[in-house]
């Protein structure tokens, strides 16, 4: 049984989003990777502390207002032990990621799977285009003197501007997951309705982006923005063209989602550095990825790789495209 039906489909098909709420259970399906996290948190700071890069672990501060004090302190270098995946550039042997069992069980949640087949079909891979998001509250960023831009905000843009281009018939599902509240205030995800109809629109680079990134230009993102409010176990599904940002957060705590993607098997992924694996298949159910472990190794030993060989740059547009001038 799934949690969608042919309306939710049709309206999917329409606005190019759809936002199921309740779909995972907080306490069945977010509390371990809560826990997880505090660990992953308590190992990142004892780490940062070690590096000279933050002056206390901050053990005694709540999960949110710990990760958010060590966000700004270690300008944006906790993001990288929190992330289920690895940095653009830069890659050493030191490189954190987190690829712990409870995202992996996550990944597989078969309520989430349910809903991901009724998208893209029976046969499904684990596109390895997926982050985890804690946005620390901007004003505190500010006041540190460093703008993290990519944790602040999230600029005007389509997902599949950020794969490469053998990947552009892929059929890729965006599924964003809503951890902690999101709201106006906090920084919760902005959507424009029917924008996945008209294709790959221009991006434009962003300056104010401490890292390289690309921004739809406001002129090209339609009149109409609508602001998703989720609470925990919300789960936004989102079609790969459809134009979408998030609000600055304005709180005093974090903002935290996971955002994931799966494809139908055997096709382009766009991050052909990075390890996919088969979530699920009815037909050759011996395919499917099970063991945590086994996922880890994949992506340690694509950190290798890529240390090796490091991938070329998947930004598509020209920093002097005419179009951004
Ligand atoms: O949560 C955000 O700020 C942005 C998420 C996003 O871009 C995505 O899910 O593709
Ligand atoms: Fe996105």
């Amino acid at each position: 049984m799934t949690a969608i039906d042919n309306a939710d489909m049709k309206r999917f098909e329409a606005d190019g989003y759809l936002l199921v709420r309740g779909l995972l259970d907080p306490k069945a399906d977010l509390a371990p990777l809560l826990m997880e996290y505090s660990e992953v948190l308590d190992r990142a700071a004892a780490d940062l502390v070690e590096r000279g890069r933050i002056a206390s672990a901050y053990a005694d501060l709540p999960f949110g207002r710990r990760a958010a004090r060590i966000i700004e302190e270690s300008s944006g270098e906790l993001h990288k032990y929190l992330d289920i995946s690895l940095p653009q550039k830069g890659v050493t042997e030191n490189t954190p990621m987190h690829c712990g069992p409870a995202v992996f069980q996550l990944l597989r949640n078969a309520r989430l799977l349910d809903a991901v087949e009724c998208f893209i079909g029976p046969r499904i891979t684990s596109n390895p285009t997926q982050h985890t998001r804690v946005k620390p509250p901007a004003r505190h960023l500010e006041d540190h003197g460093t703008i993290v831009a990519e944790m602040a905000t999230t600029v005007w843009h389509q997902d599949q501007g950020t794969v490469t281009q053998d990947a552009d018939k892929t059929d890729m599902l965006t599924v964003w997951i809503a951890v902690t509240n999101a709201n106006r205030h906090n920084g919760c995800l902005l959507v424009a309705p029917g924008s996945h109809k008209n294709g790959l629109a221009l991006h434009c680079h962003d300056n104010r982006a401490n890292y390289s990134r690309q921004a739809i230009p406001d002129r090209l993102v339609g009149d109409t923005r609508v602001a998703l409010e989720t609470q925990p176990g919300d789960v936004v599904f989102l079609n790969k063209l459809t134009m979408h940002a998030s609000l600055p957060n304005q709180s005093d705590d974090i903002r935290w989602s996971l955002d994931l993607r799966y494809n139908p098997t055997g096709q382009a992924t766009g991050r052909p550095w990075f390890p996919d694996f088969v979530a699920r298949d009815r037909a050759a159910p011996e395919s499917e990825l099970r063991d945590p472990r086994a996922w880890a190794g994949l992506w340690q030993a694509a950190r290798q790789r890529i240390i090796d060989s490091p991938p070329n740059s998947f930004q598509r547009w020209s920093e002097d495209d005419p179009g951004c001038a």
